[in-house]
């Protein structure tokens, strides 16, 4: 069988930042210390820290006061912000900097007087902090359909941001929708929707037109990495998402070739080679990755984490 790895694929800048931020916590301040939410959505990522002395909870009550709190790459509501400051949390804030760039936008447009269309899926922890940081209405919009139930005038000011790991084409048809239908609507385009995530979906795009099965190597959990699956799908592929090789099936490979991995902004590599590994069990395999672009954003860690680590006492 040939293996075909997607380039790029895995971690992005934000996913790297967020998990150095919960290490050199760790570091400084020693275990435990608290993250809101799985840090990303990957339960191999989460279990690392965990068992580094990271304690993982969904709400700030669960945090003793006082207590070092680091928020989750998806961002956090202003609600989530003051309940922090109320019991005297010490922050790290590892919210994707391409997250609150999204968050500033939307408070510019609600400043200039626009009423606040977010494109984004109900219920994601991105979608919840972003409508929680912007003050007054933000109306949700997560299809076409929806675009055409806004109860709003025709010619009302509106502006719109969206969620950074949406589905590019789904997002455009959105877009359309609403540049349609009102008269009076600004945004940005597609250009919320994250750098990893328009290079990841291009680079499987291409892989699908190479391969007989995709594999992606992400959580059920994981939008970016769901996106990934539904673009194999939708080239005609069996296409499956799995955590790591322990959910690799035999019979997914029956009469394929060729078959193309790639992995969510959440994935670790180490679970790239697993499901390579769980491949190789069931014959021999030959690895290639496909030619692709090279990725070198990097951001910077908060200010608080910058000076040189001391060791501590024991
Ligand atoms: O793709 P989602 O947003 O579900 O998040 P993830 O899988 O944890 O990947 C990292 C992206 C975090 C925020 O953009
Ligand atoms: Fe940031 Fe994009 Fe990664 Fe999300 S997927 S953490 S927005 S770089």
């Amino acid at each position: 069988m040939r293996v075909i790895l997607a380039q790029p694929r895995g971690f992005c800048a934000g996913v790297v930042r967020a998990i150095e931020i919960v290490d050199r916590a760790l570091q400084k301040h020693g275990a435990p210390v608290y993250v809101r939410h799985e840090i990303v959505h990957n339960r191999h990522v989460v279990e690392n820290l965990r068992n580094k002395g990271a304690r993982f909870v969904e709400e700030l009550d669960e945090v003793p006061e006082g207590a070092v709190a680091i928020f989750s790459a998806h961002g956090v509501a202003k609600t989530v912000e003051r309940a922090a400051e109320e019991r005297d949390l010490d922050v790290l804030d590892a919210t994707c900097p391409l997250v609150t760039k999204v968050h500033v936008q939307g408070r510019q447009y609600v400043a200039a007087g626009r009423t606040l269309i977010l494109i984004g899926h109900a219920g994601h922890p991105e979608v919840e902090g972003t409508i929680g940081q912007i003050p007054g209405t933000v109306l949700l919009v997560q299809s076409e359909a929806d675009v055409a139930k806004l109860e709003l005038p025709l010619d009302a000011p509106l502006a719109y941001v969206t969620q950074t790991t949406l589905s590019v084409d789904d997002t455009r048809g959105i877009i359309d929708a609403l540049l349609k239908r009102f008269s009076d609507i600004v945004g940005p385009d597609t250009r919320d929707i994250c750098y990893a995530t328009q290079n990841r979906q291009a680079a499987v795009r291409d892989l699908s037109s190479q391969v007989d099965v995709l594999l992606v190597v992400g959580a059920t959990n994981s939008s970016n990495s769901n996106r990934l699956r539904e673009i194999g799908s939708e080239s005609g592929l069996p296409s499956y998402l799995v955590a790591d090789g322990s959910e690799v099936k035999a019979e997914w490979f029956e009469g394929a070739h060729t078959v193309g991995i790639t992995a969510g902004a959440s994935a670790p590599e180490e679970m790239v080679e697993n499901v390579i590994d769980a491949l190789r069990a069931l014959g021999p395999v030959e690895v290639s990755t496909m030619a692709g672009r090279e990725e070198k954003v990097e951001f910077k860690l908060p200010s608080k984490l910058l000076q040189p680590l001391v060791a501590r006492e024991v």
